[in-house]
């Protein structure tokens, strides 16, 4: 790996990061993720301290602690409506409590995740409005949205700069926006806007945190959605100098039956994004996953920890335990106690190579 020394003692900045001039926890966190690549994968969940299939914001629980004994390593967080001055985001975490749980999980060493599913700029509507196909053309510098863009990666950027740990620094986040933008059901995504479009945005968006707004304490992911080739994978890559992290999001889908296929796409899927990763010196992670309600009582150990085999990816986030939305649809991803998984995910947790909290704390990711 080639690292560049800088003349501060004891500074080092790692030629492929995005930022050369990211703060020391921050190059810790590279760095050591990594490294941590050839020990094992870190498990993460979607806002797990905040709610649970059957509780929301009750200190101190977590549907993950209550059936393995263990929060998870990862904590994954998302910002949608903070770029509309909301008090809670898009699945009604409040920004205030978030930033707490982020600061918790940081002096615990667990690393932090954030996307970011912001609104569509042009129509005001959600993430999810594809519509009109110029969206994107119009948050770009000379286009009618530009301010109003700007003006919501200023909320992005004070918020990052409000996360701070006990010795006053920064807290390393892995920022995760614009991803599935293979898909075509966001705004930023497939058939909406040009690879060229969304490349531009993707380094606009970085330069503007970055070199506008000095925010020095981010790990940019990269992520697609499920995808069949590399050149698929690639269409909408923004180039190694923007990406630290690379990754992708995957769900099983429907009955029990075609467990097979899953474990046989996301392997093939892993094995694709480790090449790329290796040749582009990247760091590869598995930034969403899961099975909706985990219908299949054996799953963890039949299917996922198959999958993930031997491959050497940084970690995985399971998407969030939302239980019975608004909606009337009942979402979740890992097992609460009690449910008919939760014995397998508790044997799946002791797996060696799999780390929750005590084990990524272990790593001491950020020194
Ligand atoms: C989706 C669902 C939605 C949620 C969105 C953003 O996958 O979980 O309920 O609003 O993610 O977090």
């Amino acid at each position: 790996m080639l690292v560049i020394k800088c003349c501060l003692p004891g500074c080092f900045v790692h030629a492929q990061m995005v930022d050369t001039k990211a703060t020391r926890e921050t190059q810790h966190l590279y760095k050591n993720l990594q490294s941590s690549l050839q020990k094992g994968i870190i498990f993460g969940h979607q806002d797990d301290m905040a709610y649970g299939v059957h509780w929301k914001y009750q200190h101190g629980r977590s549907d993950i602690k209550e059936v393995t004994g263990e929060y998870p390593g990862v904590f994954g967080w998302e910002l949608g409506h903070l770029e509309i001055d909301a008090r809670v985001n898009l699945d009604s975490v409040p920004f205030k409590k978030m930033k707490q749980y982020i600061c918790t999980a940081y002096e615990n060493g667990a690393v932090i995740t954030i996307s970011w599913h912001l609104n569509n700029p042009l129509t005001g509507k959600s993430a999810w409005d594809p519509s009109p196909a110029n969206t994107v053309r119009s948050i770009l510098p000379g286009g009618e949205k530009n301010d109003l863009y700007k003006s919501w990666l200023d909320k992005v950027a004070s918020f990052f700069n409000n996360l701070k740990g006990k010795k006053g620094e920064y807290i390393p986040v892995i920022f995760r926006p614009y991803h599935e933008l293979n898909g075509s059901w966001f705004w930023w995504g497939g058939k909406n806007c040009t690879p060229q479009e969304v490349i531009a945005l993707w380094r606009y968006t970085v330069a503007y945190l970055r070199d506008t707004k000095n925010i020095h304490q981010l790990l940019y992911a990269f992520n697609t959605d499920r995808f069949a080739t590399e050149a698929e994978y690639l269409e909408r890559y923004p180039g190694n100098e923007w990406v630290d992290i690379v990754g992708f999001d995957i769900y099983q889908k429907g009955a029990i039956l075609p467990n097979d296929q899953f474990i046989t796409e996301l392997d093939k899927s892993l094995t694709m994004l480790e090449k790329i990763a290796a040749s582009k010196n990247k760091i590869p992670a598995l930034t969403e996953f899961g099975y909706n309600t985990v219908p299949d009582p054996g799953w963890w150990t039949n299917v996922f920890l198959k999958a993930l085999g031997q491959h050497r990816i940084a970690y995985v986030l399971a998407w969030r335990n939302a239980g019975k939305k608004s909606t009337g649809e009942t979402e979740f991803y890992v097992p609460y106690k009690g449910q008919q998984s939760a014995d397998d995910f508790k044997i799946f947790s002791e797996e060696k190579r799999i780390f929750f909290e005590h084990r990524t704390k272990q790593q001491k990711l950020y020194q």
